[in-house]
């Protein structure tokens, strides 16, 4: 009989690559796992127990919150908020940094998560996925700050996403490969399916919203044609695969090779920076990427390597095969030095985004 390996059997075999881990860490990967189960459960019954339907809230960035959306965020919230593992949280559905209250210890991690992204596709049936992210305390007091939750890419302790589509799957790293779990409903548990997952040599598709094409900087419309096979030396047209929910687009690229973008354009005057959230959504896939053989851009380079001054500050996204995305920003940096000054200063924090 092949080896069942759950989720909770193989974290804390990873853990074993850490000598010195106390199983804090280990812990709030469980946590994930557990939040996904609950989330899973309400998000396949959603159409059911009339919790569809848009709330009359509305989250930082004006968005009809949807009520699985709450829940989700009210169930990551209410695993974590009481553990004593974590000094700080932050989910991209709240404006602020998520303080632990001061009634419960305070730990030595942070989590970031956008607890249902995509959630404008809960109503149509449409996969949907959770984002989230594990950066390790830096600050010296003993409750966490805006300096915890404001790290690199590069320094992320951990990162993954749970995919609630025709099955429940959760894809994680610590920095030693990435991995799959697929949720078995009839036991309850996540079992690995996809150890070591790299990304394919050869990719089969891109993922963009073609509605924007002509918001699009001339590289970037230049980059689709080449994608596509038009321009350039004519290679073999790319698949267009587009499901509108990073979660659901990023996976079928990582398991069959492809590139995504959300680009950053010059359509709204003075919002050259895309859509993407750096903390809630770039920075996880750009983790994932790097551990699977690939590669996530803003376009200009390396989304680990820039460093926040934002919660919710947006990136542009170019995330898949390395050489596909070193294309894109060849492109780029050929034909959109206009838009390269424009979003520059945003990149370095010399402005903040509207
Ligand atoms: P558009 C969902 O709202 C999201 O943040 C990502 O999950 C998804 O990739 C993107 O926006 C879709 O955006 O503008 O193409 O609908």
């Amino acid at each position: 009989m092949a080896r069942i390996v759950t989720i909770e059997r193989h974290i804390l075999e990873q853990q074993k690559q850490f000598p010195k881990a106390t199983g804090a860490f280990t812990q709030v990967l469980y946590d994930m796992a557990l939040s996904a189960k609950i989330i899973a459960r309400e998000t396949t019954r959603a159409g059911l127990v009339g919790i569809l339907g848009e709330t009359d809230d509305q989250n930082v960035y004006g968005e009809q919150q949807q009520k699985l959306d709450i829940f989700a965020d009210q169930t990551i919230f209410k695993m974590n908020d009481h553990t004593g593992r974590l000094c700080a949280m932050a989910s991209e559905e709240h404006e602020d940094m998520i303080e632990i209250p001061a009634h419960f210890d305070s730990g030595k991690y942070v989590l970031l998560y956008d607890p249902l992204d995509g959630s404008s596709n809960i109503d149509v049936n449409v996969s949907v996925g959770t984002i989230f992210a594990i950066h390790r305390k830096i600050s010296s007091g003993e409750r966490g700050t805006l300096a915890d939750l404001l790290q690199p890419g590069r320094s992320l302790a951990a990162a993954g996403y749970v995919t609630y589509g025709s099955s429940t799957m959760m894809v994680y790293t610590t920095g030693q490969g990435v991995h799959g779990f697929t949720l078995d409903p009839s036991v309850g548990e996540f079992l690995l399916s996809h150890e070591n997952i790299r990304v394919p040599a050869t990719a089969k598709y891109y993922s963009a919203n073609q509605g924007n094409e002509k918001y699009w900087t001339p590289g970037m419309r230049r980059y689709a044609k080449w994608l596509q096979g038009i321009e350039g030396e004519g290679r073999k047209p790319l698949g267009h695969r587009y499901i509108g929910s990073l979660v659901a687009d990023f996976h079928r690229n990582l398991l069959r090779g492809g590139v995504f973008f959300y680009p950053g354009d010059l359509h709204e005057a003075g919002k050259p920076y895309g859509k993407m959230r750096l903390m809630f959504e770039a920075q996880a896939m750009a983790f994932l990427a790097e551990q699977a053989g690939a590669y996530a851009s803003d376009g200009i380079g390396d989304i680990l390597d820039i460093q926040p001054y934002s919660l919710h500050q947006r990136v542009p996204l170019i995330v898949g095969n390395r050489d596909l995305v070193e294309k894109a920003e060849e492109y780029i940096r050929k034909y959109d030095q206009e838009w390269v000054e424009a979003y520059r200063p945003f990149r370095e924090g010399v402005r903040e985004q509207a």
